[in-house]
């Protein structure tokens, strides 16, 4: 710039904290005991789906065995099992719920 010789600009950017979280994957494991009503509550309640949502993921682990509730970080998976497993005991269901690095 001015009246000196060309100008070289040096553009730099630093490298801000990007490393993405590792995901896990809560899932609903099937039971012969659990009332397909409950199962549908619990993924209404705690997964924020609409009741076509949690009857299509509920007879879909009834039919399959397992399915996924949805994908979080660790720390919100962790607390969706904990949280599911509470409701599903004081109700006194033997419904299981797990995780899995996704
Ligand atoms: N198999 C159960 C029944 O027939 C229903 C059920 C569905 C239970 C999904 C658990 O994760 C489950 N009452």
């Amino acid at each position: 710039g001015g009246n000196g010789g060309p100008s070289v600009g040096v553009v730099t950017r630093t490298r801000t904290a990007t490393k993405k979280p590792s995901l896990y994957k809560v899932l609903m494991l099937n039971d012969d005991y659990t009332p397909m009503e409950f199962v549908v509550m619990v993924l209404q309640r705690f997964f924020r789906m609409d009741i076509e949502q949690a009857t299509r993921v509920m007879l879909h682990v009834h039919q399959r065995g397992v399915g996924v509730c949805g994908v979080f970080t660790l720390e919100v998976a962790e607390t969706k099992v904990q949280q599911v497993m509470d409701c599903a005991r004081s109700h006194q269901h033997p419904l299981q719920c797990a995780l899995e690095k996704a």
